[in-house]
């Protein structure tokens, strides 16, 4: 896999910011989009733009066969067992509300559990806080480990047969870690409970095969994986998605509709009220299409390369903090330099045309449990080689001679 070819299809990569190439960093926030999903998309609007499902027209049909395409290719790419296993969402954050609002509303009560990590995005944390609100289950924590791992005793002595849900990222979108899913859900079903999994930071980078980690939810984003934005995936099991009730009702997901009472269709549409997202489920086709050209092995393999480069480059810079285990993690790094605010380091980075984030990724309680208000981050994807962690290098040391006072 080469990098550098890779990226001379990502058109916005080949723009200079503010005065120099622009070295993107940021891609755990979003990713950039190739051509071939650019083409996709708008191909579709040129060609077979209709709405779906009711046109009896050729651009109705087209359309529609263009959207279940899409989630036929997302089967295929997640080894989900059904296409009615696939739900379309606006990213992981409705999914990952959809199985809080449905599911866990209805199978939470008064003193039932719901297991989580203290290293959860708040996409995976609120919605469970408000299931908590609402049913009077209690949230309990799995404890992390001092590098940010998670110790498979620990989640022994947190998953109990009081617990409902368990819900955990399989990607640290801060720390890196990939977080041992098999064995969590192994656990979490010996106790009755069902396993949620936050795919919004392994769905682009790694293999995945929800049969295989055999979980019973998995939601990921399209923006994150070289497709468009607005589009995401809730997988859910069969069995599960049948028992559960819309949260969004009005057209599309209905079957028969009378004054006072109404019914839906079946898996998965009773699900996906409204028009759909038919551009962007088409794009991410296009964008999985383009992945698996290149083999999520390959971009595993690029990815952990650079990371462990970038990790061994950056410990070299004399006061930097770096955050999450040393090994074992995928291609991002966070980190704090010396006393200097995130948002100064991605100021006098950007400057330089070097994207990175700095803030608290939607990670609060993870902030406070590294004892940091903030942190910077360059996260990598299959664009990103060498070069660009070797200008970030350089990009850093000239932060630290800008603010040299502030390293101590
Ligand atoms: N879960 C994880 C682990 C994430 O990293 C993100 C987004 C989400 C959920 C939410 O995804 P969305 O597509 O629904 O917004 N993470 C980040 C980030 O790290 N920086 O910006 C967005």
């Amino acid at each position: 896999m080469n990098a550098r070819e890779l990226r001379e299809q990502f058109p916005i990569l080949q723009q200079q910011v503010n005065g120099h190439p622009l070295v993107y960093l940021d891609n755990a926030a979003t990713s950039q989009k190739p051509r071939a999903v650019l083409d996709a998309v708008s191909r579709y609007y040129e060609f077979s733009n209709s709405n779906v499902h009711r046109g009896v027209h050729t651009l109705g049909s087209r359309a529609t066969d263009a959207y279940e395409g899409a989630r036929e290719r997302v089967a295929r790419f997640i080894g989900a067992g059904s296409t009615q296993e696939i739900i379309f969402t606006r990213g992981t954050t409705t999914a990952l509300n959809l199985v809080a609002a449905s599911y866990a509303r209805e199978a939470c009560g008064e003193g039932d559990e719901i297991v989580l990590t203290p290293m959860e995005h708040h996409s995976n944390l609120i919605p469970w806080q408000q299931v908590a609100k609402a049913t009077g289950a209690v949230l309990r924590y799995i404890p992390l480990q001092s590098d940010g791992t998670i110790r498979i005793e620990d989640v022994e002595a947190t998953i109990t047969d009081r617990t409902k849900v368990v819900s955990v990222m399989y990607v640290s979108n801060v720390l890196g870690v990939i977080n041992p899913i098999k064995e969590i859900t192994e656990i979490a079903h010996r106790h009755g409970a069902v396993m949620v999994v936050d795919g919004a930071q392994s769905t682009p980078h790694l293999k995945v095969d929800v049969r295989e980690l055999d979980c019973d939810f998995y939601a990921f984003s399209g923006h994150k994986m070289c497709g468009p934005t607005g589009i995401g995936v809730l997988y859910g099991k069969k069995h599960l998605l049948e028992r559960m009730e819309p949260v969004e009702f009005g057209g599309e997901m209905i079957d028969h509709v009378d004054l006072y009472d109404s019914t839906w269709k079946e898996l998965p549409w009773k699900f996906e009220g409204g028009t759909p997202i038919i551009a962007g489920a088409v794009g991410l086709a296009a964008a999985i299409d383009f992945l698996e050209e290149i083999g999520m092995d390959a971009i595993d393999q690029h990815e952990k390369t650079l990371a462990a480069y970038a990790f061994d480059r950056l410990s070299t810079i004399e006061g930097i903090s770096l955050y999450g285990p040393t090994s074992g993690r995928v291609g991002l790094i966070t980190f704090n330099l010396g006393d200097v605010h995130p948002h100064d380091v991605a100021t006098v980075l950007d400057a330089e045309g070097i994207a990175v984030r700095a803030g608290h990724h939607c990670c609060q309680p993870l902030m406070r449990w590294l004892e940091v208000t903030a942190t910077a981050r360059a996260s990598f994807y299959l664009y990103n080689d060498e070069a660009d962690v070797d200008a970030l290098v350089d990009g850093l040391l000239k932060t630290k001679e800008f603010f040299g006072h502030a390293i101590g």
